[in-house]
């Protein structure tokens, strides 16, 4: 097989300027080609649906266990201790992906759904008696903070380090930038905090935490495993669920057309979240280190290498969808890749769907419409997309 010299590009995806309209950037990046050189940060980078799609599906050549940020954890030592998921590669990441697996499997969900179903329910009630609201901080954060923590099992006290440490997390994977710098600088009181929350002693019985940790009871973790996998659900278990219902509010408030068919018909709320996180796509990005050398795209790679996976990009790509651009609650949104592809895909994309679900049926059901009320302010991070704030007003049905 032939290989090329890649396209260069001076982008720094990463920027604020990135960050405030990305898109234009996104389809710059995929017409240079399949892989394109990223001077700014000495990486490569994937925008199309197809190379993105190929590197999440060869986790041998593409491995994880380097880190899925900029920083390459065989050269530099991490700011935390590796994920047991995340940052692993099999056979490790196997093990403690089975266990995850089971504690947020579709079972574990059938016996959530009645409870989030009625807190959802209040709180669309609660805020058509509001009129006017802010749905970041009032709808997209209050929610998911009404039913996650509970159903991890944290305790009430401390649970405003929450945010803070997830924000840290997702902007570490970023590059060394004023974001990943200004929240590494704090992380401190955050991460003990939430490191003494994954004690076993410290997860409420029959909840996300303790079943974790019933798997070192049975040896398919050691007891020092246990809480740092619960670390995980600390980790990736709410800015994510906040940034994709924000998506979908955000989607919904923009786009009259598509609430009105989600209005007439509600049993659309599960497809109407999934298309928020195809259009929006809340994890923007994460990487890999190449473990060989290898070709991409007709492009040869040398080891040692990090490649930038831009998922938003892929999930606009025209070379694999219709009308990208647009927001279409009755799509076929399988194949996007908001929650990654091949073994890491998120293990918690069920809960993350029920959260979007419910909520979103709630809405269907007792909103006629909805208008932004004010200007909307996004939020900033190196990895998550999302507003900070979304002036909504909700009309009754
Ligand atoms: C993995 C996105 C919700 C826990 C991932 C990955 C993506 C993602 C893109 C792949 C990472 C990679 O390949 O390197 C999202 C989005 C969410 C969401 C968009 C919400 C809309 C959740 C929730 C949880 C969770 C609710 C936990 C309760 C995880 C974990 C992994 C993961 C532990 C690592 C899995 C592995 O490495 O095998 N997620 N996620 N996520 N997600 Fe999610
Ligand atoms: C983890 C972890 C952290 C951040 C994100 C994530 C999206 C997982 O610690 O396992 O998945």
């Amino acid at each position: 097989m032939s290989t090329t010299e890649a396209p260069a590009s001076d982008l720094d995806p990463f920027s604020i300027a990135f960050f405030d309209d990305p898109f234009p950037e996104h389809a710059r990046l995929r017409e240079a080609g399949p892989v394109v050189r990223l001077r700014h940060l000495g990486c490569w980078g994937v925008a199309r649906w197809q190379e993105v799609t190929a590197v999440f599906n060869d986790w041998p050549t593409y491995v994880s266990s380097r880190g899925v940020g900029l920083q390459d954890f065989a050269r530099e030592t991490p700011w935390r201790s590796p994920s047991l998921v995340l940052e692993r590669d099999p056979p490790e990441h196997t093990r403690a992906r089975a266990v995850l697996g089971r504690v947020l499997s579709p079972a574990a969900m059938k016996g959530l759904r009645e409870d989030f179903a009625a807190a959802a329910e209040r709180k669309v009630a609660e805020l058509l008696d509001r009129g006017t609201f802010d749905a970041i901080p009032d709808l997209a954060e209050a929610f998911p903070l009404s039913v996650f923590p509970d159903a991890l099992g944290v305790r009430p006290d401390g649970r405003e380090h929450l945010l803070p440490f997830a924000a840290v997390t997702f902007n570490a994977f970023g590059p060394d930038n004023d974001l990943r710098r200004q929240a590494l600088a704090g992380v401190a009181p955050h991460l003990a905090w939430v490191m003494e929350q994954c004690r076993r002693e410290n997860l409420a019985p029959g909840s996300f935490g303790a079943a974790i940790h019933a798997a070192a009871d049975t040896g398919e973790l050691t007891p020092e495993e246990a809480p740092v996998l619960v670390r995980s659900l600390f980790s990736a278990g709410l800015d994510t669920t906040i940034n994709g219902i924000g998506a979908a509010l955000w989607c919904l408030a923009r786009f009259p057309g598509e609430y009105a068919r989600l209005h007439a018909d509600p049993s659309l709320a599960r497809a109407a979240f999934e298309e928020a996180i195809r259009f929006e796509s809340p994890v923007q990005t994460f990487f890999r280190t190449t473990s060989r050398p290898t070709e991409l795209g007709g492009v040869p790679l040398g080891e040692g290498e990090k490649v930038l996976m831009f998922l938003a990009a892929a999930n606009r790509d025209p070379r694999r969808w219709d009308r990208p651009d647009a927001y279409d609650i009755a799509r076929r949104t399988s194949g996007h890749v908001g929650f990654g592809a091949g073994i890491h895909m998120c293990v918690g994309q069920l809960l993350a769907r029920l959260e979007g679900e419910v909520l979103l049926a709630a809405l269907a059901r007792r909103v006629r419409g909805i208008e932004i009320a004010g200007t909307p302010v996004r939020r900033y991070n190196n990895t998550l997309r999302g507003l900070a704030s979304l002036p909504l007003t909700l009309h009754a049905a």
